[in-house]
């Protein structure tokens, strides 16, 4: 009977209350994790509002960090020069205070999903005015609430060079330099962040490290660089992301992943960059009535390897935040083609753990 005992339990509980308690008996990603670092999740508005149950049952369970998925872009906090509506992003911070959990603010400089009013700025002047009022307007506004900013999105083209955006054209080369360091005036107790997609690959990431040289350089504070990791099922950069927590290491600072998703369906180029699109063509939507049994192995492997690898460099690593809660809820359902059914994340629609899940918790106690 000792030796039966754990198996009794779980029989017990799963004949009692079906698949809630699968989950509760297949553990949680936080406590897993909990000496190695933090385990996030992007969440949404509707989410915040706890309009959608299955997130409102895993996020408290499984996570102990999350990220405004949009609610804290400039164009969701101002539409008018000198106005800002913070309401919905209380809510958000609020929410996640009531549910423990640590808040990265997400994101104070980002050329997509600005407001038109500051996208028609036309004088130099009148745009370095929006730019250090919104930087200390939200950043004071948030000032000890949120534990990390994304301070700087998305600034690289994919061969390194900075990203023409109305931040360059307008204020010239040196606004990343200035932007942390405003954050750093009004958040001092804040960890302060460059974020980017493919910045794993060599010719971005040497882009990146100038970038960081650069603000070091200058004698401001910054603490660590987030690697979206919006990769692809069996094509994921082992070798790129192992070499890249190295060398951004090296450079004093901590590595996150910021907004972890493998991509199913397929995609004829790499990365996440939101104005990019593709034709519905034939076979486009493969799995709308369920995903393969190969690519949920392959995926469950993709995500143990993954996992294994961060491990080993646990130290260098302050958190990996997934861009989504549930496969229901991710932008890949909708992005670069509208209304297909992905399964990129650790739950189901329903919020049921899938195979991937199991290879990251299994990861940590290999
Ligand atoms: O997931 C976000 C989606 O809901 C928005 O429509 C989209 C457009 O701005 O932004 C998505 O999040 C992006 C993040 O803010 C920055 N990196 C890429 C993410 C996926 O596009």
């Amino acid at each position: 009977m000792k030796k039966l005992f754990p198996f009794v339990i779980v029989i017990l509980l799963n004949g009692c209350a079906g698949t809630r308690q699968i989950k509760t008996a297949a553990g949680s990603l936080k406590d897993t994790y909990k000496k190695d670092f933090l385990i996030g999740a992007a969440i949404s508005w509707r989410q915040v509002e706890e309009k959608d149950p299955v997130a409102r049952e895993l996020v408290p369970r499984q996570f102990n960090t999350v990220t405004p998925e949009n609610l804290m872009k400039e164009m969701e906090l101002t539409s008018a020069w000198g106005t800002y509506d913070f309401s919905r992003a209380d809510r958000f911070v609020d929410f996640a205070k009531a549910n423990h959990l640590q808040v990265n603010g997400h994101t104070l400089v980002w050329h997509s999903q600005m407001p038109d009013f500051a996208r028609r700025i036309q004088s130099a002047d009148s745009f370095r005015t929006f730019f250090t009022d919104h930087i200390r307007k939200v950043a004071g506004h948030y000032s000890g609430k949120v534990q990390s900013w994304d301070v700087v999105n998305e600034a690289l083209n994919e061969d390194g060079t900075l990203r023409s955006s109305p931040f360059l054209n307008k204020l010239g080369a040196n606004y990343i330099v200035d932007a942390f360091k405003l954050t750093q005036e009004v958040a001092p107790n804040t960890a302060l962040y460059y974020n980017d997609y493919n910045n794993e690959q060599p010719k971005k990431r040497a882009g990146c490290m100038a970038l960081i040289k650069k603000i070091q350089q200058a004698g401001v504070r910054i603490d660590g660089v987030g690697i979206q990791g919006h990769w692809h099922v069996g094509k994921l950069p082992f070798k790129d992301i192992e070499e890249s927590i190295l060398q951004y290491a090296a450079l004093g600072i901590k590595v996150a992943i910021t907004e972890l998703d493998i991509e199913v369906l397929p995609r004829n180029f790499t990365g996440a960059d939101v104005s990019r699109r593709m034709n519905v063509g034939a076979g486009s939507d493969p799995y709308a009535n369920g995903l393969p049994e190969t690519v949920q192995k392959q995926l469950a492997d993709d995500y143990g390897q993954l996992f294994a690898l961060l491990l080993r460099h646990k130290d260098k690593i302050s958190r990996v935040t997934f861009w989504g809660v549930h496969d229901g809820q991710s932008w890949l359902n909708n992005w670069p083609i509208a209304g297909r059914t992905s399964y990129p994340l650790l739950f189901d629609r329903k919020g049921n753990p899938k195979s991937a899940f199991y290879s990251v918790i299994k990861a940590k106690k290999k």
